[in-house]
């Protein structure tokens, strides 16, 4: 059985790998990657009833993710890309998030691993991975 308990609150920032080379491969443009790199944002998520809510709060932009698990959506992402998203948790609590625009996919999971917040996203094979600790 799935416990999305886990996910919630605020988390903050402290590790990214491979961010740069997922952004370009995403097709952000130069400002908004070198923007994307120094941010350092924090992550809020909630949930109301069957809703959640994923905010990512950054000096440079904040973004705000509502959506219904299993049903999919129309995503206004941070960098501006229009994509049809499907978001799921599986029994292993792995949320996945997966992103459909212009005939591109990428997907991303977020997992708690050692009460931190673990973001990997993928596209094409390239890979990037962020954490996030507890605020
Ligand atoms: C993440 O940490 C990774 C989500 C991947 C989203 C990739 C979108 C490209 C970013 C383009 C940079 C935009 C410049 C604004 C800077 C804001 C920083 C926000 C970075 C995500 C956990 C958060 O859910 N997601």
């Amino acid at each position: 059985m799935p416990d999305f308990a886990g996910f919630l609150g605020r988390w903050c920032l402290i590790s990214s790998e491979g961010f740069e080379d997922y952004m370009k491969e995403l097709g952000v443009g130069m400002a908004m990657r070198k923007m994307g790199s120094m941010a350092k944002p924090d992550v809020i998520i909630s949930q109301d009833g069957d809703t959640i809510t994923v905010k990512t709060e950054s000096t440079f932009k904040t973004s705000v993710l509502a959506f219904k698990l299993g049903e999919k959506f129309d995503e206004d992402t941070i960098d501006g890309r229009k994509t049809k998203t499907l978001i799921t948790l599986d029994d292993n609590n792995v949320l996945t998030q997966h992103q459909q625009w212009d005939g591109k996919e990428s997907t991303i999971t977020r997992k708690i691993v050692d009460g931190k917040l673990v973001v990997d996203c993928d596209m094409n094979g390239v890979k990037c991975t962020r954490v996030y600790q507890k605020a």
